[in-house]
């Protein structure tokens, strides 16, 4: 790599999921320290021309939704620019690191935590170094020791916030903005990495965490956390941070009080993993003097169930304090449980007539493939393949998602719309499969059928 040369950092499309504007958060953080030239770029606005002119292509193989765009990237980079050094990184790239530089066109995946490694690849590649000194690495023939763990200070000392060199994604996070409603697209505040629950379906829990970043939790320090935030609120144009971790229950109540013992000019999105006291909603709407958004989770999700339970009626009380409060209130269902949880849906249609103003979201449980001892896939092969074919489809529900993210970005309206036309539907699912099982039994028992179907 010549001193010169530019790394192309790409974010992959997400096939099967209308929401390409999430970026990783590490990805940003990433970007902003290589020491480097960089050109940021989503996918669609790749040409070859800089492709050609790159030296290293980096990606985000995060979510497993973008599994097979970034394979298909990785090999149009390599046809059009056979010497092209490319790298992905993220949970997804941990768990197929084999496959991705030994079938496909990738050259390195970082493994786990990259805040240590991919700085030092970009400078070993533009010192033509020896890259088996770089930690983490799966490289075609060799795995480096995989010795890098994030630490607070390297946390602490990285900036996950900076779009300087991101100018696509500044310009739609500023759109995002514009209006009222959390749009999802930036900020999302970096707090701690990891999480203390046990659910078996997400690589957050200890047990795939260790395998996936040799690391349990680690956290910033409370005060880099204030400093961001401090930050935000001078932009300007930022309206409200996006809070993704719990961190009210998951660190130390002396960190919270630090964090929240002061005010900020921003709204909040807060997402409560179990059921919230209620100072842990008064903090929250003391703290944050603008907009504010809080999701609670029932049901498999988010731990609810594998700590204590489904929790859908504790759910309401909180809600309502929250909404007394201005917030607008997000109730979180995986209506996947419904189908084979008859109590969970019982108690789901209860809670129907009690929510009103409140915004309903289906939050089904979501793909993941066990990392074996070493952090790779089980089984890789099959798995590979089921993964991306899976991250081709495009359900019918995509294409009506990417039409309705469209148009709720026009304005203030449509959004709200959206969330109230979403609502509905998603009572009217719960509903009619509430009264979908005794109507087949009814049915078997007129057909004189003895054993009714199994509820889907
Ligand atoms: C926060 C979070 C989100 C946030 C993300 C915010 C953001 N912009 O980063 C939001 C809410 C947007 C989100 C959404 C979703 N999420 Co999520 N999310 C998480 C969560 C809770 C934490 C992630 C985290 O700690 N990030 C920490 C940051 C600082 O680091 P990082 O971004 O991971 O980046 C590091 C590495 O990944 C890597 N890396 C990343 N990019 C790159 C690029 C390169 C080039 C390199 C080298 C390295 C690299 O290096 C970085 C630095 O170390 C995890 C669960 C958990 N506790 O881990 C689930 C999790 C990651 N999410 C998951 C899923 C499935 C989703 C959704 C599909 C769920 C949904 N209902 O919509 C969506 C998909 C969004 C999309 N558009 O595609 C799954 C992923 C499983 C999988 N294999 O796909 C997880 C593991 C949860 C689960 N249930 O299993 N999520
Ligand atoms: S609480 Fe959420 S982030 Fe933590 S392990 Fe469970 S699903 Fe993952």
């Amino acid at each position: 790599m010549k001193k010169n040369d530019t790394v192309l950092f790409v974010h992959p499309r997400h096939m099967s999921y209308g929401r390409d504007n999430q970026v990783p958060m590490g990805f940003l953080g990433l970007l902003n320290a290589v020491p480097a030239p960089v050109k940021a770029l989503f996918q669609n606005e790749v040409s070859d021309n800089d492709l050609r002119s790159a030296a290293a292509l980096a990606m985000d193989i995060f979510w497993y939704m973008s599994l097979s765009s970034a394979v298909a990237l990785a090999r149009r980079g390599r046809t059009v620019n056979p010497s092209l050094f490319i790298v992905a990184g993220g949970y997804t790239a941990t768990v197929y690191a084999a496959p991705l530089v030994q079938v496909f066109d990738f050259d390195a995946v970082v493994l786990g935590d990259a805040e240590g490694p991919f700085p030092e690849l970009v400078k070993t590649l533009r010192e033509a170094g020896d890259l088996h000194s770089v930690p983490n690495l799966r490289l075609r023939e060799k795995v480096t020791p995989w010795s890098y763990v994030l630490t607070r200070e390297d946390y602490d000392s990285f900036d996950y916030l900076s779009l300087s060199r991101f100018p696509s994604l500044l310009r739609l996070a500023r759109e995002s903005h514009r209006f009222e409603g959390a749009r999802f697209v930036y900020p999302f505040l970096p707090v701690y990495k990891g999480c203390i629950y046990p659910c078996d379906y997400c690589y957050g829990a200890p047990n795939y965490q260790k395998l996936l970043t040799r690391r349990g939790v680690v956290a910033r320090s409370p005060a880099r956390v204030l400093e961001d935030l401090r930050r935000l609120e001078a932009m300007g144009w930022v309206r409200r941070v996006y809070v993704v971790g719990d961190f009210l229950k998951i660190l130390s109540p002396e960190y919270a009080d630090e964090v929240l013992g002061t005010t900020y000019n921003l709204g909040i999105y807060y997402e409560y993993y179990e059921v919230p006291r209620p100072e842990d909603i008064l903090k929250l709407a003391q703290a944050f003097k603008g907009e504010k958004t809080f999701s609670f989770f029932t049901g498999r999700n988010h731990a609810a169930n594998s700590v204590s339970g489904i929790r859908v009626g504790e759910i309401l009380g909180p809600a309502r304090l929250a909404k007394k409060l201005g917030a607008t209130v997000r109730i979180n269902v995986p209506l996947d449980q419904l189908r084979r949880d008859a109590e969970f849906l019982a108690a789901c249609k209860a809670m129907l007539v009690n929510m009103r103003g409140m915004d309903l979201v289906d939050s089904s449980l979501w793909y993941l493939r066990t990392p074996d001892p070493h952090g790779a896939a089980q089984e890789a092969p099959q798995d590979l393949a089921w993964s991306l074919d899976e991250s081709k489809r495009r359900p019918f529900s995509w294409a009506i998602r990417e039409v309705v993210v469209r148009w709720s970005s026009r304005g203030e309206m449509p959004y709200k719309w959206l969330w109230r036309l979403n609502t509905l539907a998603l009572k009217a699912k719960i509903a009619s499969s509430y009264y979908a099982r005794p109507l087949r039994q009814l049915l078997a028992r007129v057909l004189g059928n003895a054993a009714p179907p199994p509820a889907r």
